[in-house]
């Protein structure tokens, strides 16, 4: 085993018809062991700042380097005491505690701040607590990387569990996906599965378990989850799989660029092995054109909803950006000012003639969940994430708020001299809460408005913000980062609060992955969503903390093994050769179906990477 210095990459390829993908494997995803000194308590808690750093590594080696100083080899040794600094890091991020572990929420805003210091917006992140339906870990791996916590559940009694804490580990394979979509075996990297060196990083393994869905009493609810069946059998305590994190790379919606039914996917930022290209297509219903677009929390699925202006007449469709099949969510409905948005629980608002209906969008039917008089006709609403509010403009000049489940918040007149001329946004502000950005597309100007105190609703402009002569913005979103996004005059505009060390002031971002594309009327840029509960998911047994060993042997790294089929053969010498032969002379990572022919991650493919992979395919794994 002396090749394992090599990182190799096999993923099985992805395009297409990725639903008929018996399996699934991303290798080249370091497996860093999170015990180690120079981390807090040895890093006994460290599993979830760890295995995000198991992303950051997959990324830096595969196209984005800056974001772990890559490509790196991280098997290496050399590199050890960098891991160490980077895994402190994101656990001072995250308020790692060397005692109690990781809370759920604490890891997301921890992620997030890392991204918005270092890379605005490149990244998001998607977190879902509770069942995660099969689908979406089939398209977090494919589209994202993704990391998966299973709590400890504990017999209580007459049948009742209790989740005690967690582990939290690295998602890199799913096999038997054609014989059971919704139980596959999940291949994962453990960061506590290591050599008990506290120095030296053990050598890449993977660890394997079947999973099954269950239905349990947890603590007098009837609940499912994925059970990891092959995690501590001889154990009381059960596995269940209760969190998927999914890091995707940007994504931008829009729709009617050059004509009225065209619908873009931009995916701007790549990453070498995922499913990450840009689409466009003809959306259906092509008489009809796309009005507004939007996208699920969990970056699963886009939304297009469509008019025929002529008659009034709207449908909604959404795309599975996995597969690229088109679906209907809506049938036809003819109705006056149309407007969606969708919640941070994949709950869809529909406003239409005078009233705002709330869907599922999470189970594949969408059932109707609520519905409430609309407080005057809407010309634009937004999802509070951090208010858990719908925040909407009428065209009366009212400023108007109603709660998740639609009872009303407050209405509120626009304070004086907030006009709105032609197409009107409002977005609420990501970072701060209880601030809004209101801006039409006859204006330059776009307003701030707060409220006069945090017990009075009734709001004024808190600044302005004077774009330049002729800007016309539409379709505002203010992303994770603070970015003012928006599309104006057939393209997108990304702006940023910049400081020039003799004052600060809004200016373009220089190194926005999306400004300049073309966009219609409407846009949605990706933002990092959760589906959290304070109360629940922040209780203590929600901290992911305290590892037990799962009883299953991990299988060390066989480099030359580029298919994953445990077997070193003619398969993996043509999977090479293909992606070499296709990319000798380029940069690194290149490559056919997922392979990475740059093989000893140095960013250039010649004729090294030949020789260390025939030299590895000789030796053959043992
Ligand atoms: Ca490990
Ligand atoms: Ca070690
Ligand atoms: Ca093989
Ligand atoms: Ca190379």
């Amino acid at each position: 085993m002396n090749k394992l210095a090599c990182t190799a990459i096999a993923l099985a390829t992805l395009s297409g018809a990725a639903h008929a993908q018996c399996t699934i494997n991303r290798y080249g995803v370091p497996d860093f062991d999170q015990r180690r000194s120079g981390v807090p308590n040895n890093g006994g808690m460290y599993c979830v700042p760890t295995s995000f750093t198991n992303i950051r590594g997959y990324i830096a080696n595969n196209g984005y380097g800056n974001i772990m100083s890559g490509p790196r080899n991280w098997q290496s040794q050399t590199n050890y005491n960098y891991v160490t600094a980077r895994i402190n890091a994101m656990g001072t991020y995250m308020s790692t505690s060397g005692v109690n572990g990781t809370k759920s929420n604490n890891a997301f805003n921890g992620w997030n701040d890392f991204i918005d210091d270092w890379h605005d917006d490149k990244f998001t992140l998607s977190s879902w607590s509770g069942y995660v339906p099969p689908a979406w870990i089939f398209l977090g791996m494919i589209g994202g990387m993704t990391n998966i916590c299973y709590g400890y559940y504990k017999p209580q009694g007459g049948g009742v569990y209790d989740r005690d804490g967690g582990h939290c580990v690295t998602l890199v394979g799913l096999k038997g996906l054609c014989s059971n979509f919704s139980e596959p075996t999940f291949r994962i990297r453990n960061p506590a599965a290591d050599d008990g060196d506290l120095s030296v990083q053990s050598v890449f393994s993977t660890e394997e378990t079947r999973t099954a869905i269950q239905g349990f009493n947890l603590n007098g609810s009837w609940v499912n989850r994925h059970r990891m069946v092959d995690f501590g059998v001889d154990s009381s305590t059960r596995r269940y799989l209760d969190q998927l994190w999914v890091v995707w790379p940007q994504v931008c919606l829009t729709g009617k660029v050059t004509f009225g039914s065209d619908f873009h996917i931009y995916k701007p930022v790549k990453v070498f092995g995922l499913n990450n290209e840009n689409s466009s297509s003809q959306s259906p219903s092509p008489g009809m054109e796309i009005l507004q677009v939007a996208l699920h929390p969990m970056g699963v699925e886009a939304y297009a909803l469509k008019i025929n202006p002529a008659t009034n007449q709207h449908r909604l469709y959404k795309q599975d950006l996995a597969t690229g099949v088109w679906s209907t969510v809506l049938p036809s409905f003819t109705a006056e000012r149309v407007n969606i948005a969708v919640s941070r629980f994949g709950h869809l608002f529909v406003h239409a003639d005078g009233s705002v209906k709330k869907y599922d969008l999470n189970h594949g039917s969408y059932p109707l969940l609520a519905q409430n008089t609309a407080p005057g006709p809407i010309v634009d609403m937004e999802y509070d994430d951090k208010k858990d509010e719908i925040v909407a403009i009428t065209t009366n000049g009212r400023f108007v708020r109603f709660n998740n489940d639609l009872t009303p918040r407050a209405n509120q007149p626009l304070p004086t001299g907030v006009a709105i001329l032609g197409d009107g946004s409002v977005f609420p502000d990501p970072t701060t809460p209880d601030r809004w950005y209101i801006c039409s597309s006859g204006s330059p100007t776009m307003y701030r408005v707060i409220t006069d105190s945090p017990t009075v609703d009734r709001i004024h402009v808190d600044s302005l913000i004077t774009f330049p002569a002729g800007t016309e913005p539409r379709s505002l979103v203010m992303t994770d980062s603070g970015h003012l996004v928006f599309s104006d005059r057939g393209v997108i505009a990304d702006w940023k609060f910049t400081n020039f060390g003799t004052h600060a002031a809004w200016a373009p971002d220089p190194s926005s992955a999306i400004a300049g594309l073309p966009a219609g009327r409407s846009i949605e840029v990706s933002r990092s969503r959760n589906n959290f509960v304070a109360g629940v998911h922040d209780q203590p047994k929600w901290q992911n903390d305290s590892y037990q060993d799962e009883g299953v042997v991990p299988v060390p790294d066989c480099n030359p093994d580029l298919n994953v089929d445990g077997q070193v053969d003619i398969l993996d010498f043509l999977a090479f050769f293909d992606s070499f032969g296709q990319c000798q002379l380029e940069p690194g990572p290149c490559g056919a179906a997922g392979v990475n022919a740059d093989y000893n991650t140095d960013g250039l493919v010649d004729i090294l990477d030949m020789l260390d992979f025939v030299d590895d395919f000789s030796y053959g794994c043992v």
